[in-house]
């Protein structure tokens, strides 16, 4: 059917650069509004989780959403200096002050007990992802194999190029706590940590280190590279730990 704004372009052929042009305008406009609706239904989409999540309690009773945090839906890229993401050359040390240090290669850490379990992650930027799915294994798995001696206070996750996060070692060998390959069914992407990243969600993300390469198991607390920059040296969410 005709357009109803449609000159008779036969009978006044004159006309038809101007009608097409107002087309191409008209459909550009059309193209501008479906992005700009994209966005937004992106935006409402976040804002229902985030709702959804603030009604919500976790088992243990907190708030499922920490105060300050707004639910996105899926991990923003945060930077950091990457390490190779190849699992062939993925290697992980265990050590400290442990009776049986030991090396992982990746083959190896699939040998030892995995787990799969939900997680909600929380950056200090202010957002959160909330039930994302993690397959690995615990932290008390690597402690336990370790033989953590007497008068072990904290963990250092230590990743590629020097990174490295504490935490403390009652808080770490919780069962949420992995060395975490994939998430959601998938490898972690490299900007995501690949091959192996730690995860210790109910810390602040920065504690959950990338390119992971050690675990360190020490009597005494060696604050990491953000914790020497600034951030808070526990970094609960709960109590909003952000900066010392
Ligand atoms: N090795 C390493 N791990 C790291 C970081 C880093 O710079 N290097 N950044 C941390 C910070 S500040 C955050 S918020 C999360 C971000 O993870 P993502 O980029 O997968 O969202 O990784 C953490 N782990
Ligand atoms: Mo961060």
């Amino acid at each position: 059917m005709r357009d109803p704004d449609q000159p008779d372009l036969d009978a006044h052929p004159e006309l038809r650069r101007g009608w097409d042009r107002r087309q191409l305008l008209r459909s550009a406009a059309a193209g501008t509004a479906l992005l700009a609706l994209g966005g937004a239904l992106y935006r409402i989409a976040a804002d229902d989780l985030t709702r959804k999540a603030r009604a919500e309690k976790r088992t243990d009773g907190r708030a499922r959403l920490p105060p300050g945090q707004r639910v996105i839906e899926k991990l923003k890229d945060m930077g950091g200096d990457p390490g190779d993401g190849q699992a062939k050359s993925f290697r992980l040390r265990v050590h400290g002050h442990v009776k049986t240090p030991y090396e992982l290669d990746y083959a190896q850490l699939l040998k030892l007990p995995q787990v799969e379990q939900t997680a909600d992650v929380h950056c200090v930027t202010g957002w959160t992802v909330i039930g994302a799915l993690f397959k690995g294994v615990q932290l008390a798995t690597l402690a336990e194999k370790a033989g953590v001696k007497d008068g072990v206070r904290h963990v250092v996750l230590e990743a590629a190029h020097g990174y490295t996060a504490n935490a403390p070692y009652a808080e770490a060998i919780t069962p949420q706590n992995l060395v975490t390959y994939r998430m959601n069914g998938k490898p972690f992407a490299l900007q995501h940590g690949a091959p192996v990243r730690g995860l210790i969600p109910d810390l602040y993300f920065w504690k959950s280190a990338k390119w992971l390469t050690g675990i360190k198991f020490v009597k005494d607390d060696e604050p990491g590279y953000w914790e020497v920059r600034g951030y808070h040296n526990h970094a609960d969410p709960w109590k909003e730990e952000r900066y010392a």
